[in-house]
């Protein structure tokens, strides 16, 4: 069996996990170590591989996204439309999530963006917030990561959590809103909104003038989703005029962020650099290798895209 890395990334954690668990496997570089016959090849792990490279292989069992989203992949025209593409979920990968989530949402429930400010003009002064129970958190989003995020904020006491996803949702003691149709009840409730949803063509720019306009004034909002979900003008008009009090942004379009950006110097914005969540190369090569191996002994890989969908 011949496993391809198309990465910039250090293989080695990746090839030294994958020959333990895959003794029988040949683990490949690409370009260097790639066959003369690239037929040969029956997995691709990648990450933002150059557009046109994953049709170069016709023998393709699955390709493993190397991270959770998968809109870079999918920009590339020419990806193989009948090969299983497989995106990481993976135990160390969630766990960096909830511990970005639950950092801000702490943050911003404790009003710690108020007394940062207040602190600069040496100012002492109370803000008891509202109960924790009480608290309206919205997750945008509420797949994997989002799921994983909620559950711990329950268990911090968090009680009044509400999720937007395409399809209905039965989760305990979370409220489920679905569809365009239920969005404005959902920003409506919502006081800190946390936007793990997926870049795709029905996502892009969701937060926006309109459905800022939607949300209560003050309210705080949290991105380690992607950058193209915001529009960042609206956005910005939004911080400067108060009607979102502070944000935590972690994804930007394009990344790096713009050196001229206005979030770099806004006192009530949070910039971090792409690193709600990393991928721990290990892990994700554990998980990856295991799934490999359920292909080979038979079964269906688990935590593929649905490419009508694009996520
Ligand atoms: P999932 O696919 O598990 O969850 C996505 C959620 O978004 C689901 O609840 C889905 O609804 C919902 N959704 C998708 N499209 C729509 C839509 N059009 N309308 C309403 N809801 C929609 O993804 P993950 O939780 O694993 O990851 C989420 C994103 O987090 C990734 O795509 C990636 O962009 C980002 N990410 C960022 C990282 C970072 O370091 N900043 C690290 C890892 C991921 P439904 O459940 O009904 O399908
Ligand atoms: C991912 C990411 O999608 O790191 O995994 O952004």
């Amino acid at each position: 069996m011949k496993i391809l890395y198309i990465s910039k990334y250090d293989p080695t954690p990746w090839q030294r996990k994958i020959e333990k668990i895959l003794p029988e496997a040949d683990f490949l570089l690409w370009p260097d170590e790639a066959p003369d016959n690239l037929g040969e090849i029956d997995y691709v792990l990648t990450w933002k591989p150059e557009p046109g490279v994953l049709a170069l292989f016709p023998n393709l069992k699955a390709i493993f996204n190397m991270g959770a989203g998968v809109d870079a992949l999918l920009q590339d025209k020419s990806l193989p439309q009948n090969v299983p593409i497989v995106r990481l979920v993976d135990p160390l990968l969630t766990s960096g999530m909830v511990e970005y989530v639950v950092h801000w949402v702490l943050h911003f429930h404790r009003q710690f963006h108020i007394y940062g400010a207040m602190q600069k003009k040496r100012e002492w002064k109370e803000f008891p917030p509202p109960f924790t129970a009480k608290r309206a958190i919205g997750f945008l989003g509420i797949g994997e990561l989002g799921y994983a995020s909620a559950q711990a904020l329950q268990n911090l006491g968090f009680k009044n959590i509400a999720g937007w996803s395409r399809n209905k949702k039965q989760l305990p003691g979370i409220e489920s809103f679905s569809g365009l149709g239920e969005l404005e009840t959902f920003l409506n409730r919502t006081e800190i909104l946390i936007t793990l949803l997926p870049l795709t063509n029905e996502t892009e720019k969701i937060i926006n003038a309109k459905t800022i306009s939607l949300l209560p004034t003050g309210a705080c909002i949290i991105n380690p989703g992607r950058g193209g979900l915001v529009n960042d003008d609206d956005l910005i008009a939004a911080l400067k005029g108060g009607k979102i009090a502070s944000a935590a942004l972690d994804v930007f379009s394009p990344e790096p962020l713009d050196e001229q950006s206005p979030y770099w110097e806004m006192e009530n914005v949070f910039v971090t650099p792409h690193i709600a969540s990393l991928t721990v190369a290990g892990s994700a090569a554990s998980v990856t290798a295991e799934m490999i191996k359920k292909i080979e002994a038979g079964g269906e890989p688990e935590n593929t895209v649905d490419l009508s969908s694009g996520y």
